[in-house]
């Protein structure tokens, strides 16, 4: 289906109005007729920026952002069967995901870690709020190929920055080595930069298309 078409159009503007049990009929109905998962995740997605800058502009207030959050998880949940892929039962890495402390934001870093399981990953999910020590401590205990940080908020890039440095820090100490990458709304090369991080995307599909490619490289 086009970007352009009203179906589209009507899912994103569905979701930024909050209008929960239409966008939950709508989604089923796409899936029933074969509508490709991922592309509904992106409108859903769409959705979710506009409600982002109507709470901005004072039109919601935090009840909206939990609302949204409720929909897209309940979408989310929709959509998850139709991605699993038959798998030949190989894996090919572990990946420890988690959103960084001071950061309660999980629905996208779920996504990528949902993505990375149905591509044959093992994935080692931290949750949400986790703090530099605590992800250094469960990355020396899990040797992960691959280490993905999630993060929404301003706030959020400082905090991305102090990880980065507890994983070095640690990995060094005991010999170990994996690329970092980081993902969320606001991510950009720019923030990549500052918070010293290997790698980042803008979504979570071309984060596991990512990893295939580290790990292939090995
Ligand atoms: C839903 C929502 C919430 C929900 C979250 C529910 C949940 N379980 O996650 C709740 C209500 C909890 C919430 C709380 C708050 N929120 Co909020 N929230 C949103 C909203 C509307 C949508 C976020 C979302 O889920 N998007 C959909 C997912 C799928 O997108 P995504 O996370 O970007 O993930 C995609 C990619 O980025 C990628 N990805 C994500 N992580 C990773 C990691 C890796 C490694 C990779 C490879 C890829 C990847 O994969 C996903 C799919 O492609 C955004 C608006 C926005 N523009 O994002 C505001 C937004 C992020 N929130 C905002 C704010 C201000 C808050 C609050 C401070 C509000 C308040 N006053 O309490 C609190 C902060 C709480 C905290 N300490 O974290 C601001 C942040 C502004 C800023 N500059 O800091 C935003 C941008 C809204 C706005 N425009 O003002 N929020």
């Amino acid at each position: 289906m086009s970007n352009s078409s009203p179906t589209t159009n009507q899912l994103s503007r569905l979701v930024a109005d909050l209008e929960e049990d239409t966008v939950l009929k709508l989604v089923q109905q796409r899936l029933d007729m074969g509508d490709e998962p991922l592309q509904i995740i992106n409108e859903c997605n769409e959705g979710m920026r506009e409600v982002g800058l109507r709470y901005e502009r004072g039109e919601y207030f935090v009840a909206g952002l939990i609302m949204s959050g409720e929909i897209l998880r309940e979408v989310v949940e929709l959509v998850q069967p139709f991605l699993i892929q038959p798998s030949d039962g190989k894996m090919l890495g572990r990946v420890l995901v988690g959103t960084v402390s001071g950061d309660i934001h999980d629905i996208g870093k779920n996504i990528f870690g949902m993505l990375l399981s149905c591509h044959g990953f093992d994935v080692i999910d931290l949750g949400v709020d986790v703090r530099p020590d605590v992800f250094a401590a469960k990355a020396i205990e899990t040797k992960p190929d691959i280490v993905g940080l999630s993060g929404l908020i301003t706030a959020s890039f400082e905090m991305m920055k102090e990880t980065i440095t507890a994983l070095r820090n640690e990995a060094h100490k005991h010999k170990l080595t994996f690329p970092i990458i980081i993902g969320g709304g606001m991510i950009d090369d720019q923030i990549r930069q500052y918070v010293g991080a290997d790698h980042w995307t803008p979504d979570a599909m071309a984060g596991v298309r990512l990893c295939e490619e580290l790990l292939s490289n090995r």
